[in-house]
This record gives C-alpha cells, sequence and structure tokens, in this order.
C-alpha cells in the first residue's frame, strides 16, 4: 500500500530544540533522523537548522528542529533558541556523567527562560551502544526524568540507530496533549502598579 504524502493544505510547524552538552550526539541524532546516516567525525555545532514533513500518529506537521552548540563557548546563545521551542530534547551521553549532570541546568535554564513551571520535553539518554563505556545506568536516567516530569528514552544515533525517530517523534506527541494555557507560576503582586 502506498502511504499518502503530505497534504497541500497549510500544516502546523512544531519547532524543537535539541539541548545538551557538548559531544553528547546533538548532531548525530539530528543527522541521523533527517538524513539516515550517521557522522562519526566530531565537528562543534554553532547553530543548525532543518525542516521537513513529518507524520506522526497519522497527523502530518513541518518539523523544524533546532540543533543547538553544546560547547560553553556559544552559551550566550542560548536563551534566544530556548525563546523559539516548542519542545526540547535533553540529550547527555551515557557515557558521560557530567552531561548527565547537568541536564538539570538545561531544564531550569528552559523553564525560566519560558516562564512555566512545565514545558515540554523529552530526556534523551544517547550513545547506549558504547555498553562497556557506561557511566549513568537507564535506572539513573529514568529516575532523574522522572524527578524533571519528563519521560525519558535511550537511543543510539550510530548504525543500527536505537530510538532515533522515536525521539523526536515522541517530542511531537508530548508538545500535542501538554496544555497550551497552563496556570503560570503564582507571582508577588505590585502595589503601586497593581499589575500582576
Ligand atoms: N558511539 C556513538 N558515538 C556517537 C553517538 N552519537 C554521537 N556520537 C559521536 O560523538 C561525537 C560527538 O557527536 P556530535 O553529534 O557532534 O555531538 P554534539 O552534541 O552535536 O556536540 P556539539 O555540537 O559540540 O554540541 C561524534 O564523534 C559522534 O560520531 C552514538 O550514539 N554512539
Ligand atoms: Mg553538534
Amino acid at each position: 500500500m502506498t502511504r499518502p504524502g503530505p497534504p497541500n493544505e497549510n500544516l502546523p510547524t512544531v519547532k524543537l530544540v535539541v539541548v545538551g552538552d557538548g559531544g553528547v550526539g546533538k548532531s548525530a541524532l539530528t543527522i541521523q533522523f533527517f538524513q539516515k546516516l550517521f557522522v562519526t567525525d566530531y565537528d562543534p555545532t554553532i547553530e543548525d537548522s532543518y525542516i521537513q514533513h513529518t507524520e506522526v500518529d497519522g497527523q502530518w506537521c513541518i518539523l523544524d528542529v533546532l540543533d543547538t552548540a553544546g560547547q560553553e563557548e556559544f552559551s550566550a546563545m542560548r536563551e534566544q533558541y530556548m525563546r523559539k521551542g516548542d519542545g526540547f530534547l535533553l540529550v547527555f551521553s551515557v557515557a558521560d556523567r557530567q552531561s548527565f549532570d547537568n541536564v538539570r541546568h538545561f531544564h531550569t535554564q528552559i523553564l525560566r527562560v519560558k516562564d512555566r513551571d512545565t514545558y515540554p520535553m523529552l530526556v534523551v539518554g544517547n550513545k547506549v551502544d558504547l555498553v562497556g563505556a557506561r557511566a549513568v545506568s537507564a535506572e539513573q536516567g529514568r529516575a532523574l526524568a522522572r524527578a524533571l516530569h519528563a519521560p525519558y528514552l535511550e537511543t543510539s544515533a550510530k548504525e543500527p540507530p536505537l530510538n532515533v525517530d522515536a525521539a523526536f517523534h515522541e517530542l511531537v506527541r508530548i508538545i500535542r496533549t501538554h496544555p497550551q494555557q497552563e496556570v503560570k507560576k503564582p507571582r508577588m503582586k505590585c502595589h503601586t502598579c497593581s499589575i500582576l
């Protein structure tokens, strides 16, 4: 059976942002998802953007993915791209403990920039093919995700890829089901200007 292509009417655009420490595999995951190939070289990203029509659970959308810089020297750009995202892949490498610990910092910064208590996010433990080099167990990954109220997936961008499409598709699902108008954190009332 041939599958129908994307419909021509205006499709919703879903903006995903891939964040995490340098070298954890953000670009490798993104390129594996869009181009179905594994990049073995490490070429630190400044910022790359990818767009394609994607079908998730029978619904088409325009998927606009921003692959960001993990290297500390580019961290000044973070707030700007965090403002744009509809959802975030919080990526760490299961072979790099520091990258796991830093997931919390990305999570905190996103909630602060968005001024929300919750936001669509998926915690991703990448490089699970490096079995002997594991520094973070699946249970530790799950526990962190639970604490951040986000789902958890383990991936490998290397051939044969594991859970790469699943990670991007799952984040689209999370965005679709996340309430748009959620209640914000209670703020102090300003008595002089009566603004909440
Ligand atoms: N074995 C293995 N290596 C991976 C995997 N994902 C990425 N790599 C390798 O890890 C290195 C860094 O990957 P990148 O995707 O460039 O890392 P990044 O997170 O984009 O790094 P920045 O752009 O600096 O933030 C490269 O040599 C990749 O080939 C994976 O799932 N398994
Ligand atoms: Mg990169």
